[in-house]
C-alpha cells in the first residue's frame, strides 16, 4: 500500500525478512536497529550496529559491532509463540512511518475459531537522545484470556565476521537489565534495557538470553501495555558508559515513551521542513524520494564530526561498516545543500582521518596522502587484497581496490569543495582541509609519470570507478580528479597566503607545501586528460576502444554461476567493453560545464550500452546526466532505479561468496541528486544559482527546498514557471543571489518573491 509518507507490507514471507530488516530500518546515526521483529533472534538477522565501533576477531575482517538486542520481546499463549513466522492464521501488517521515523507492526493472530490476540508495537530511535531506542509493546484479545511475555536482552548476536565480543557479563539493577561488553580490542560497551509496566516477573538467565517471564491476565477488548527502553553507550565515547547508560534509562523512564516519541517527532519535522521533496503528479516519485532521504537522515552523524557514512549505512555490518567514496560523491550533496551542519561532520571526519591516509601513501612507497578505500575510524584502510571470492573454483580473486583506486583522494577532495560550494563555509579549511587537499595534491604528484617525449604527466595502474578493469593507465575520471586536487590546492594555497600566512606556515611544518607548490602546478598544466575522439567518445582509459565490444547480455549469457565475478584476472568483463558501472559518465556529471551537450550526449549513450550497473551507485550517475540532457524517459527510469532501490529489493546480494545486502545510501543520494540537479536543472556556484529544469512531462510540479551559503530557499518549478522564495537562516552575510534561468539573469534579494516565466517574457 502506498500512501506518500508510509511504506507498509501486509502478510508474512519469510523470504523477505532479509530485505525488510534493511528497507525498514529505524536509526539516528549513533546506532541503527534492523526492521525485523521484536520476537525474531539471530537467524533472522536481528542486527542493532553501533556507529564508529568497530572490531576484529581473529584474522578475520574488521567490521561494525552488532550489540545485543535489548528490545526483545517473545509472547506466548497457550505456551505457543505468537509470531507469524510459526502461527500461520494470523493477519500481519508492518512499516514504517517516514514522517515521524518509527516502525509500526499490527498482528492479529486467530487463536481459536472467533478468537484473536493483537500485537502492536511502534519503535523509534531517538533523534534527542541518541543512545535510546524506544519501544511500545500493546496486546489486545477480543476473549478473557492469559498469556507469558518473555522479554529481556538478546545476547545471540547475528555477526558476519564475529564473535566480537570476548566478555559479555549481565547484571539485574532494580529491574534494569546491563549487559556489560568488552570488545576482541578492548573498547567498552554497555547496553542497558528496561521493561516498565510489568510486574510478576520470574528472571531467568540462560544462555546468552536475559530475559523476565512475566504472567498476564487479559480482559476481552482491555489493551494491555508495555514500554521497553534500550541503551546503548561505548567507551570511545565517555569515560564511565556504565553510570550514562544506567543514568539515561532512567530518564528515560522517567520522561515516558509517549513525551520522547514526542519530542522525536518534532525534531523530525524540524528535518522534513528542509528537506522535503514533493511532486505533484506523481505519488510513487514522491514516496520513494522521501523513502530515500528518510534513510540518509537516520544514518547521518549529527553527534559527532568523527564519523561519516558506511556505504551499508547503519543496517548491518556488510562491507565492514566501511566508508566509501559513495559519502562524498553521492550523499554529501543532500546534506551539504540540507542540513550544512552535518554536512560539516562528514567532511571533517576525512581531516580526522587524515593521519591514516598518510600512512597508506607511505606503505605503498607515495607521498602526501592516500584515502583508504574502505575506511574505518582511523582512516586505515580496512579493505582487503583479496576482497572476493571466486564461486566456482572457491579460490579468493585477488581485486586491486585497495591499491589502485586512487580516486578516492580526489573524491575526498571533491567533497569539500561540495560543502564549500553550497555553504561558503571556509573554516573547514583552516581546520584541517586545507592540509588534507594538499597532502592529496602530494599523492598525485608523487603518483604521476611525467613523459618527457610527450612532456606530459600520466597517471599510470590504476583502477577508475568501473571495478571490471583493473591496473589500467590514464583512467578518464582518475586524471581529471587529479587535476581538480591541484587546482583546487593551488587555489588554497594562494588564498593561505594572502589571508592567513600564519596558518599555511604552520601547515607546510607539516606538509612541506613550500617545496611542493610550483611541481604542483606544473603537473597541473601537463596531467593528461582523455579528450573526446572524432565521435566524441571519451576513451575511458588507454585501450579501453580497442576491447572486444559485446553487448552486456551477450557477455552475461556465458556466466557460469549466478553470482560469478565479472572482473578480477579471469573476469568475464575484463577483456571486453563491458564495464560495471558509471564511470566516464561519473566524470561528466561531475565537470559537466566542461563539455558541450554533444559530447555529453554521445558519451551518455556510448557508455549506457555498455554498462552492466553491477553496482548500485551506477543508475543515479545515467538519470542524473540523462535528466540534465533532457532525455526524460531514460532519466525517469533511471531515477526510479536509484530510488526504489531498497524499496524494490532490485539489486545484489552477493559478490562471489560475499555478502552484501543492507541498504543503498549512496543510491539514496543519487536519487536527490537526479531529482533537483537533475529535472530541477539547479547548479549553484556561490551565489550564483543556475536553473534548467527538465522535469518529466506527468509533473505538474516540483517543490523542494536548499540552503545555498547560509540562506534557505524554497523552489516550486512547474513547466511554466519558477517560483523562488527566500528566508535568511543564521546570520549569512549573502543578501543577494544571481539566478540564471531560461537564458536570463534575475537578481533575487532574500526575503523577495521571485517567479520566473519559463514561457515568454
Ligand atoms: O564504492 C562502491 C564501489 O564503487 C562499487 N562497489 C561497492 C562500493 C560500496 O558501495
Amino acid at each position: 500500500m502506498i500512501l506518500s509518507w508510509r511504506i507498509s507490507k501486509e502478510g508474512f514471507n519469510p523470504s523477505s525478512i532479509e530485505l525488510d530488516g534493511s528497507r525498514f530500518l529505524i536509526a539516528n546515526g549513533y546506532m541503527g536497529y534492523r526492521g525485523t521483529l521484536e520476537e525474531f533472534g539471530k537467524n533472522e538477522l536481528v542486527a542493532c550496529t553501533v556507529a564508529g565501533v568497530y572490531d576484529r576477531y581473529d584474522d578475520k575482517w574488521r567490521e561494525l559491532v552488532n550489540v545485543p538486542n535489548g528490545l526483545f520481546v517473545k509472547v506466548y499463549y497457550n505456551n505457543t509463540l505468537l509470531s507469524p513466522m510459526t502461527f500461520q492464521d494470523c493477519a500481519h501488517i508492518y512499516g514504517l512511518d517516514l514522517k515521524d521515523a518509527y516502525y509500526f507492526r499490527n498482528t492479529k493472530f486467530f487463536v481459536d475459531k472467533e478468537k484473536w490476540i493483537r500485537i502492536k508495537t511502534k519503535r523509534f530511535a531517538s533523534s534527542t537522545d541518541y543512545h535510546l531506542l524506544c519501544l511500545e509493546y500493546s496486546i489486545t484479545a477480543n476473549f478473557d484470556c492469559e498469556i507469558e511475555i518473555e522479554t529481556g536482552i538478546d545476547c545471540d548476536i547475528w555477526e558476519i565476521n564475529g564473535p566480537h565480543f570476548k566478555e559479555m557479563t549481565f547484571q539485574n539493577l532494580d529491574g534494569i537489565y546491563v549487559t556489560h561488553l568488552i570488545t576482541n580490542e578492548g573498547k567498552n560497551l554497555v547496553v542497558a534495557e528496561t521493561a516498565d509496566h510489568l510486574v510478576n516477573f520470574i528472571d531467568e538467565e540462560c544462555l546468552r538470553l536475559y530475559v523476565r517471564k512475566s504472567k498476564v491476565k487479559l480482559a476481552r477488548d482491555k489493551e494491555f501495555k508495555f514500554y521497553k527502553y534500550m541503551c546503548v553507550t561505548h567507551s570511545l565515547e565517555f569515560e564511565n558508559s556504565f553510570d550514562e547508560a544506567i543514568k539515561r534509562i532512567i530518564e528515560a523512564k522517567n520522561l515516558g515513551f509517549d513525551s520522547l516519541f514526542e519530542k522525536h517527532r518534532s525534531k523530525w519535522q524540524e528535518r522534513w521542513s528542509i528537506c522535503d521533496i514533493s511532486i505533484d503528479g506523481d505519488e510513487k516519485a514522491t514516496l520513494a524520494l522521501r523513502f530515500s532521504m528518510y534513510h540518509l537522515l537516520s544514518i547521518a552523524p549529527y553527534h559527532s564530526e568523527k564519523l561519516s557514512i558506511p556505504a551499508r549505512g547503519l543496517s548491518g555490518q556488510m562491507y565492514k561498516g566501511a566508508i566509501f567514496w559513495d559519502t562524498e560523491i553521492f550523499m554529501l550533496p543532500f546534506f551539504s545543500y540540507t542540513l550544512p551542519d552535518v554536512a560539516r561532520n562528514i567532511v571533517m571526519y576525512r581531516v580526522h582521518t587524515l593521519d591514516g591516509a598518510r600512512r597508506k601513501a607511505k606503505e605503498y612507497g607515495y607521498e602526501g596522502a592516500f584515502y583508504a578505500w574502505e575506511s574505518q575510524e582511523t582512516g586505515d584502510d580496512a579493505c582487503s587484497l583479496f576482497n572476493v571470492t571466486d564461486v566456482i573454483t572457491q579460490r579468493p580473486i585477488r581485486t586491486y581496490f585497495r591499491d589502485k583506486q586512487i580516486h578516492i583522494s580526489g573524491d575526498v577532495v571533491y567533497g569539500f569543495f561540495t560543502y564549500y560550494n553550497a555553504t561558503g563555509d571556509f573554516s573547514i579549511f583552516l581546520e584541517g582541509a586545507a592540509e588534507a587537499v594538499f597532502e592529496c595534491a602530494k599523492f598525485y604528484y608523487s603518483y604521476a609519470y611525467y613523459k618527457p617525449l610527450k612532456d606530459r604527466f600520466e597517471i599510470l595502474d590504476v583502477t577508475g570507478p568501473d571495478e571490471y578493469h583493473e591496473r589500467i593507465n590514464n583512467n578518464a575520471y582518475t586524471n581529471r580528479i587529479a587535476k581538480f586536487t591541484f587546482e583546487k590546492a593551488i587555489w588554497l594555497y594562494d588564498i593561505l597566503k594572502e589571508k592567513y600566512p600564519n596558518i599555511l606556515q604552520e601547515i607546510d611544518s607539516k606538509t612541506c607545501i613550500f617545496q611542493y607548490i610550483e611541481k604542483i602546478k606544473e603537473t597541473e598544466q601537463k596531467i593528461f586528460l582523455q579528450k573526446p575522439n572524432e565521435e566524441g567518445i571519451i576513451e575511458q582509459f588507454d585501450g579501453y576502444l580497442k576491447l572486444e565490444d559485446i553487448e552486456v547480455e551477450k557477455l552475461k549469457e556465458k556466466m557460469l554461476h549466478p553470482y560469478e565475478y565479472l572482473g578480477g584476472g579471469n573476469g568475464l568483463a575484463t577483456q571486453t567493453q563491458v564495464i560495471k558501472q558509471a564511470d566516464v559518465v561519473v566524470l561528466l556529471n561531475l565537470f559537466e560545464s566542461e563539455y558541450e551537450k554533444e559530447i555529453l550526449k554521445a558519451n551518455w549513450e556510448y557508455y549506457n550500452r555498455r554498462t552492466e550497473h553491477g553496482s548500485t551507485l551506477s543508475y543515479s550517475m545515467y538519470g542524473l546526466l540523462a535528466a540534465k540532457l533532457g532525455k526524460l524517459k531514460d532519466a525517469y527510469e533511471y531515477f526510479l532505479k536509484t530510488a526504489l532501490i531498497d524499496l524494490e529489493g532490485n539489486y545484489k546480494q552477493y559478490v562471489g561468496n560475499l555478502y552484501i545486502g543492507g541498504t543503498h545510501p549512496a543510491a539514496n543520494g543519487g536519487a536527490w541528486m537526479a531529482a533537483v540537479f537533475g529535472f530541477g536543472g539547479i547548479r549553484s556556484e556561490e551565489t550564483k544559482v543556475e536553473i534548467e529544469p527538465h522535469l518529466p512531462t506527468h509533473w505538474k510540479s516540483l517543490k523542494f527546498n536548499l540552503t545555498i551559503h547560509g540562506n534557505l530557499f524554497e523552489f516550486e518549478i512547474s513547466n511554466n514557471k519558477i517560483l523562488i522564495k527566500s528566508t535568511r537562516l543564521k546570520d549569512s552575510k549573502y543578501k543577494t543571489y544571481r539566478i540564471v534561468a531560461n537564458k536570463r539573469e534575475f537578481i533575487h534579494k532574500i526575503g523577495q518573491l521571485l517567479e520566473i516565466n519559463l514561457k515568454g517574457e
